[in-house]
C-alpha cells in the first residue's frame, strides 16, 4: 500500500540513504549506504518522523515510496541518459571540479545543463508533493542547487534550507560557469543557505554582489532579487561546519572486539613502528597521489623503510564511469605498484592499498591501529575522516596530519597542518608525526577530541534547523 501522507520534515538529496543489495539466495533488500551525507544525517532522521526524497541509485528504476529504518523514502527515477548527463556529467564533471578550485578541468556541455535543470525540477516536484503545509524542507548539496527556487515557486508556504557539502569557489573561478547566474538564483530560493566554512559563505555572497549589485548583501543577509512588484525577501548565507556522531564512533572504538581487531591489523602488518593511514573515496581532490609521492620519497631517501613503517591506503571505489576517475585510479595503482616493487620485501609491503569499501567496524579498527592519520586533500568541503579518527582515539594517542585546504582545518587547529602541494614539507611532517613524544601526542589529541565532541553532528543539524525555525517565526 502506498502511503500518501504528508510530512513536516523532508530531506532532499541526490541519493536515497539506502543501497539495493542482492543476497546470495537472490533476495533483494535495501541497506543503509556509507558516505559523508548519510553518516551525517542518520542521527537527525532517527530523531524525527521525516521523509527523504532521492534517487535510488540505479538508472531506469521506477519505484513506489517505501519505508526503511523508520524513514519514508520517496524514490526519484533517473533514466540512464540522465544519470550520464545530470549526475556523472554536470554534477561530477562540471560542478565538482569547478567548485574544488579546478584541480581537474571542468567540462561545460549545454545538454548536461539541460538535464540538470530537468532533474532538479523533478526533485522539486516530488518534494512539493509530500511536504505538509508550512513544512521544513532541507535540500542537500551541489547536485540540487536549482531545486530551492523551483520548490519555492511551487510551494511558497514551505521553509526551505539548502546545505552545500563541498566548497563554494572564489568568484574568479565560479565565473567560468556559463550558468553562474541561474545557479545563484536557484540557491537564493532557500531561506537559509549553509556552507562548510566562513570562506565559502563569503565566496557565495561575493558572487551575489558581482552578479546582482553591491547593495544585495549585508553581513549574512542577502536581499533576493525578485520580479518587479513581488514582495521583497531575504535569505541567510552562513557557515555551519558539518560533523560526525562522535559518541557513536567512540562507542565502537571502545568495544573489546574492535580493539582486538586493531591489534590484529598491527600484527598482520608485521608490527611496524609506524602505521600511516589514508582513508578516502578514490577522488582527485583527496591528494592521494601527493601522499604516495611523499611516502615513496621517504623510502627512496632511506629515511624510513618497509618493515619500519607502512602506509595503509583505503581508496573506496567512486564515480567509476567518469573518465577523470578512471585515469586517477590507473595513476594511483601504477604508483603503488612501483613503490611496492622498489621498496617492499617478501615479508613487508611498503603500501597496503585497498580498493574496497569496508564495514564501519573495520574502519574504526583501522583508525585505532594507525599511528598517523594522513588527510592531505587538495580541496575538501570538510573531511569527516579527520573527525572520525579523532573521535575514535579515546586513548589520546595518534597524530592527525591535516591539509590546510580541508574545511576541517578551520576547527582542528591542534592537528599538524600541511600544504599537501609542498612535498618536502609533507615529508618532514610525516617524520615529525612518527617521532612525536607521547606527551605532545596526548595534549594535541585531547584538544582535538574536545573540539569534535563539543561540535558533533547533532549540534550541526540543530544549529541549521534553529536558523530555519527563526525564519519561520519571523514570517
Ligand atoms: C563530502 C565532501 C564533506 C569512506 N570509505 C569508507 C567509508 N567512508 C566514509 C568515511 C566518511 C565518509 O565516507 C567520507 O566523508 P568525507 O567527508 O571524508 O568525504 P566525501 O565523501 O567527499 O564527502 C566532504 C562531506 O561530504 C560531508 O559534508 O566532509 O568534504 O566532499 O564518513 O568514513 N565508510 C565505510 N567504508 C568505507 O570503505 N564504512
Amino acid at each position: 500500500m502506498t502511503d500518501r501522507r504528508q510530512y513536516d520534515f523532508v530531506v532532499v538529496s541526490n541519493r536515497l540513504p539506502v543501497d539495493r543489495v542482492v543476497d546470495p539466495d537472490g533476495t533483494e533488500r535495501w541497506q543503509r549506504s556509507p558516505g559523508g551525507l548519510v553518516t551525517a544525517l542518520e542521527p537527525v532522521m532517527r530523531a524525527s518522523d521525516g521523509a527523504w526524497v532521492g534517487w535510488p541509485g540505479k538508472p531506469d528504476l521506477e519505484l513506489e515510496p517505501f519505508s526503511a529504518d523508520d524513514t519514508y523514502l520517496v524514490p526519484v527515477a533517473l533514466s540512464s541518459d540522465e544519470v550520464a548527463d545530470y549526475y556523472e556529467g554536470f554534477s561530477n564533471d562540471t560542478l565538482w571540479p569547478l567548485y574544488h578550485d579546478v584541480i581537474a578541468p571542468p567540462s561545460f556541455h549545454r545538454e548536461w545543463w539541460d538535464a540538470y535543470v530537468r532533474v532538479n525540477r523533478r526533485f522539486a516536484e516530488a518534494s512539493a508533493a509530500i511536504a505538509a503545509e508550512g513544512a521544513t524542507v532541507w535540500v542537500q548539496d551541489y547536485q540540487l542547487q536549482l531545486a530551492p527556487k523551483m520548490l519555492r515557486e511551487l510551494r511558497p508556504d514551505l521553509v526551505i534550507g539548502f546545505f552545500n557539502h563541498i566548497p563554494f569557489p572564489p568568484y574568479g573561478i565560479y565565473a567560468q560557469l556559463p550558468w553562474r547566474k541561474q545557479i545563484v538564483e536557484g540557491l537564493l530560493g532557500a531561506d537559509v543557505i549553509g556552507f562548510q566554512r566562513v570562506a565559502d559563505a563569503g565566496n557565495f555572497t561575493r558572487a551575489v554582489r558581482r552578479l546582482f549589485g553591491a547593495a544585495s548583501t549585508k553581513g549574512h543577509e542577502v536581499r533576493v532579487p525578485v520580479a518587479e512588484g513581488a514582495a521583497p525577501r531575504t535569505a541567510i548565507a552562513k557557515a555551519f561546519p558539518i560533523s560526525i556522531d562522535a559518541a557513536m564512533f567512540e562507542e565502537l572504538a571502545r568495544r573489546p572486539e574492535i580493539q582486538a581487531r586493531a591489534a590484529e591489523i598491527r600484527s598482520e602488518l608485521g608490527n611496524p613502528d609506524t602505521i600511516y593511514l589514508g582513508v578516502d573515496r578514490l577522488d582527485y581532490t583527496k591528494g592521494i597521489r601527493h601522499r604516495l609521492k611523499a611516502f615513496g620519497e621517504l623510502l627512496r631517501d632511506g629515511r624510513t623503510k618497509a618493515g619500519d613503517s607502512v602506509l595503509v591506503q583505503v581508496a573506496s571505489p567512486s564515480r567509476e564511469r567518469v573518465e577523470a576517475y578512471m585515469q586517477l585510479r590507473d595513476e594511483i595503482e601504477l604508483t603503488v605498484g612501483r613503490i611496492n616493487g622498489d621498496y617492499a620485501t617478501i615479508s613487508n609491503s611498503a603500501i597496503a592499498y585497498l580498493h574496497h569499501g569496508y564495514p564501519r567496524e573495520e574502519m574504526v579498527a583501522l583508525y585505532l591501529a594507525a599511528d598517523v592519520m594522513l588527510v592531505t586533500a587538495l580541496r575538501d568541503g570538510m573531511n569527516l575522516v579527520a573527525k572520525e579518527y579523532v573521535a575514535c582515539r579515546h586513548d589520546n594517542d595518534g597524530v592527525l596530519i591535516l591539509s590546510e585546504f580541508a574545511g576541517a582545518a578551520d576547527e582542528l587547529k591542534n592537528a599538524l597542518l600541511v600544504n599537501p602541494h609542498d612535498i618536502d614539507g609533507l615529508k618532514e611532517t610525516m617524520l615529525v608525526a612518527a617521532s612525536m613524544p607521547a606527551r605532545e601526542r596526548a595534549s594535541r589529541m585531547r584538544a582535538l577530541r574536545k573540539r569534535v565532541r563539543d561540535n558533533d553532528v547533532a549540534r550541526w543539524s540543530a544549529s541549521f534547523l534553529a536558523e530555519l525555525a527563526s525564519v519561520r517565526d519571523a514570517r
